[in-house]
């Protein structure tokens, strides 16, 4: 057997009292790191699993459940940046992938993808949770622009594959994440930014299905959001505070910066929607409807809507907003397309920035009419190193130029020595050292 520890497998008492299972599976460095930090943030009644071919990662991972996978192949060295390896490694192991997933009714699976581990074995494990029969959502970063063309087109490669089993995939760019931050930010608090936004979208699902509220929601309401399949996933999050707290979140929700990737040009309203509203003991049933009339107008239909509505007695006059929508298989990923920097938009109250402060930024000029998910109509092909025209603040478009990587590694000279320890991205596992922030612990 080739598991890093031997797993046992889950027990009654791992059950909740609904009898759902749901697990969060990071799968790669990048994966396993944002289990890690869901880990510090306690989401109860939940299941968390790291998968990952580099023993090293395993080894200092907080979560009981680790997984190794082709140990025969790699010797417990990682898959090595390539695609092909991490396939491979799954592929050998994939009872262990069984083993993992059965009986689970919703698995989460974070990745990092463009290496080996993220975008050779993510795909399977979702193909093997789907065939086990469990809603499968993804959360997984797209790298940054200047990790070199090879990553960038194995994490392209790999989100077509997954999205081909998964119900929904949501796809965070590395770029769009830096951009939100300082500066002078490291690619250290871009991660940990990333990691920020993943657990806001799975804590959000969480919520819904485990946290009290005005309106509950049960797993296969829920589940139902979820039967388009294949096609792109809108994801897009915002709060408000006080007073005037439901016209913030709605403001807020348009400036989301994930609702402005390039790959949403041609757009039309999801098919389905998922809607999760979080309020203090004061959440009212008018401030829910006044919302959800908002974004259902702007991007789906009422009935097509899962709408959740959930109290967090410590969030105190606070809103907070998750929108999630699904769109068919016809709507396919485009391979290529890449994100360009669009204004960064009211980053502050999207996720928190630990040491970083949020740029100078105009807000984006939204047009009410335009839609939001790519229609059937083909886009036209983009090479892969070409830039989409959207909305770009001309100031901060050469620091998005694509140097070839041995030229200049750009803002990965700044953390070479900690990171890499003079080795290149290739070996990725020295981005996960010391990136863990201490969060606010929220509990149901
Ligand atoms: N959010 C986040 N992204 C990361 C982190 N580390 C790396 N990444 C991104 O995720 C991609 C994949 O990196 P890893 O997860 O380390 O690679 P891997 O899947 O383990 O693959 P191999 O190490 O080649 O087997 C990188 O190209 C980065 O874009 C991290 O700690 N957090
Ligand atoms: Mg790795």
């Amino acid at each position: 057997m080739n598991n890093f520890t031997s797993e046992s497998p889950l027990q009654a008492a791992d059950l909740d009292a609904s009898g759902l299972r749901v697990k969060i599976i990071g799968v790669g460095g990048a994966g396993n790191n944002a289990v890690d930090r869901l880990k510090i943030d306690q989401l109860d009644q939940v299941d968390l699993a790291v998968v990952n071919t580099d023993t090293k990662t395993l080894s200092v991972s907080l979560i009981s459940e680790k997984v190794m996978l082709g140990r025969s192949i790699t010797r417990g060295l990682s898959a090595g940046g390539e695609a092909e390896i991490g396939r491979q490694a799954a592929d050998v192991d994939r009872h262990l992938i069984e083993q993992m997933v059965n009986g689970v009714d919703l698995v989460f699976l974070l990745a990092g993808l463009g290496g080996g581990t993220g975008s050779g074995a993510t795909p399977l494990i979702a193909e093997i949770a789907e065939a086990s029969g469990a809603l499968v959502v993804a959360f997984v970063t797209m790298p940054f622009t200047r990790e070199g063309s090879r990553r960038l087109q194995q994490a392209d490669e790999a989100l077509v594959k997954l999205r081909e089993h998964c119900h929904a995939v949501v796809s965070l760019p590395n770029d769009l994440l830096l951009q939100q931050i300082d500066e002078q930010a490291t690619v250290m608090e871009a991660f940990a930014l990333a990691d920020e936004w993943i657990s806001k979208g799975v804590r959000s699902i969480w919520s819904m299905l485990f946290m009290q509220g005005l309106i509950n929601v049960d797993f296969a309401t829920l589940k139902s959001a979820f039967t388009c399949r294949g096609g792109k996933t809108l994801f897009g999050t915002a709060e408000g505070e006080g007073e005037h707290a439901v016209a913030d979140v709605i403001r807020n929700l348009d400036l989301c910066p994930l609702l402005h990737l390039p790959e949403n040009r041609y757009l039309r309203k999801a098919d389905r929607l998922i809607v999760n509203i979080t309020g203090g003991t004061s959440l009212t049933m008018t401030q829910v409807h006044e919302i959800l009339q908002h974004v259902t107008d702007r991007f789906g239909s009422k009935e097509h809507t899962v709408l959740g509505a959930v109290i967090d007695s410590e969030l105190g006059d606070k809103l907070t907003l998750t929108v999630i929508g699904t769109t068919d298989v016809g709507t396919s990923h485009k391979p290529g397309k890449r994100y360009a920097p669009v204004p960064a938009a009211n980053a502050a109250s999207q996720a928190p920035q630990p040491k970083a402060k949020p740029r100078q930024a105009e807000p984006i000029a939204l047009d009410p009419d335009a839609e939001l998910f790519e229609t059937k109509v083909e886009a036209p092909e983009l090479d892969e190193h070409e830039i989409d025209d959207g909305p770009v603040d001309p100031g901060k478009q050469s620091e998005f130029d694509f140097p070839r990587l041995e030229d200049n590694r750009g803002l990965f000279e700044r953390t070479e020595a900690n990171l890499y320890e003079g080795e290149d991205l290739d070996i990725p596992t020295y981005l996960r050292r010391g990136i863990k922030v201490a969060v606010e612990v929220k509990k149901g």
